[in-house]
């Protein structure tokens, strides 16, 4: 097979790039490992960004989105009995829009046949070949054929785990990492959210969020230790342990429900630079990863697929390179501004094993500041939004 631009993994990045490349009339083919059903089955990111909700809009996809996302103008930081409300919209004239990314990610595989975009679903063993030449190629296994595509440029969108970042010769790239000592479990339930707005705990036993996909239906996370398993959270235990750490008030209207997906997803910081070598583009979870306390992650991959498809197009409509040679640098700038806002607000918001006495008023002392000072708010504010482009 034959494309202009071969993209790996049918995640976000994936499906947004294939998208707003096709719209340009450029050939895209999209290469998955899972199937169909295993990618929509994946319940991660719920809150979208400006960006995230344009770019949608932009390749004509946003119909959905725009009726039954939730504006969402304000969140709540909650400590032990104190709620301090963040007045998004108040404090910078912007919101963002609570969409399921399991959402997005139907409405983007939909509508790939009518726009030519083809993804090929459990693809095994995907492997790239001679990035460093201006005709690369992605060879993969599907039903025990060995295909083979040849492109001019490689998008490695296949997260965190997949082959594009180990692609690129270990001289090349430096990786920056920080592991946190606890992970988040999360629950989904059809039951009426406890707030109209996210609320993000920091309490004695350990971080909540209370979170939602619709006004019928919840998620919310605890942090729990890294070697927690899911086995030891029956739903009652859960609930319990929610309606302790979301405090007294948010607990009189949390209700119950049976858990239709339940999950650990341990946090992690990461940030992989270049995010270019030769003909390999990296976007998304492959090149960097937030822990989930500011929802960036996908929010991240959005503004990767942005930089990356205009200069792709730049590069095929005008031949001009100075957008892919630029790619890298451009995208990491605003890479780095929202690896520093998750951690800070991680930092902020969780318990961890080694702080002590000192950490613990170290957080006193920050949530105080913010409850009195607007200007703090704004910056929190400004970051949840989203940054500009
Ligand atoms: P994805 O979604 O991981 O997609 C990568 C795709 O590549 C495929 N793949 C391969 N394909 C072919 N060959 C291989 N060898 C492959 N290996 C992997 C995978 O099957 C997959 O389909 O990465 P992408 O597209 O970069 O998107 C990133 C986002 O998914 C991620 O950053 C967010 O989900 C993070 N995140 C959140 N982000 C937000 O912006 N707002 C949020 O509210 C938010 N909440 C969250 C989150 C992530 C969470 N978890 C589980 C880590 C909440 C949670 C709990
Ligand atoms: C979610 O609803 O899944 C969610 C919301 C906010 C976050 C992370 C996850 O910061």
């Amino acid at each position: 097979m034959q494309a202009d631009v071969v993209i790996i993994g049918a995640g976000p990045a994936g499906l947004l790039l294939g998208h707003k490349l096709r719209r340009a009339g450029i050939d895209a083919i999209i290469i998955e490992r899972q199937s169909r059903e295993h990618v929509l089955g994946r319940i991660r990111a719920g809150v979208l960004e400006q960006v995230t909700v344009d770019l949608v809009e932009e390749i004509g996809l946003g119909a959905r989105l725009k009726q039954e996302g939730l504006a969402h103008h304000g969140f709540y930081l909650a400590d032990g009995e104190r709620l301090i409300h963040i007045d998004m919209q108040g404090l910078t004239g912007k919101s963002v829009v609570v969409y399921g990314q399991t959402e997005i990610t139907r409405d983007l595989m939909d509508a790939a046949p009518e726009r030519g975009l083809e993804i090929v679903f459990e693809a095994s063993e995907v492997a790239l070949h001679d990035i460093e030449t201006n005709k690369p190629f992605v060879t993969y296994l599907k039903d025990g054929v060995e295909a083979r595509v040849d492109a001019r440029f490689i998008a490695g969108c296949d997260g965190f785990h997949g082959p594009s970042r180990r692609a690129m010769p270990q001289s090349v790239g430096v990786g920056y990492e920080r592991v946190y000592p606890f992970g988040w479990l999360g629950i989904l339930a059809d039951v009426a959210p406890c707030s109209d707005e996210l609320i993000y705990a920091n309490h004695d036993r350990g971080f909540a969020l209370a979170s939602m996909r619709s006004h019928t239906r919840s998620r919310y996370y605890i942090q729990v230790p890294t070697d927690e398993t899911i086995e030891h959270w029956p739903d009652d235990r859960l609930w319990d342990e929610l309606a302790i750490r979301l405090g007294p008030e948010v607990a009189e209207r949390l209700t119950r429900g049976p858990a239709i997906e339940k999950s650990i997803a341990p946090l992690r910081s990461f940030v992989f630079e270049p995010m270019r070598h030769h003909s390999l583009f990296l976007a998304g979870d492959a090149a960097h990863i937030v822990p989930p306390t500011g929802a960036k992650g996908l929010n991240l991959a959005s503004s990767d697929v942005a930089y990356l498809a205009a200069a792709l197009i730049q590069w095929f409509e005008d031949g001009k390179s100075d957008g892919i040679d630029n790619y890298s640098q451009t995208a990491l700038k605003r890479v780095w501004k929202a690896e520093r806002f998750s951690w800070s607000l991680t930092s902020l918001m969780h318990r961890f094993p080694d702080a002590g006495a000192f950490g613990r008023r170290m957080q006193v002392a920050e949530l105080d500041y913010i409850a009195e000072s607007r200007a703090a708010q704004t910056a929190i504010a400004e970051n949840y939004v989203g940054l500009p482009l």
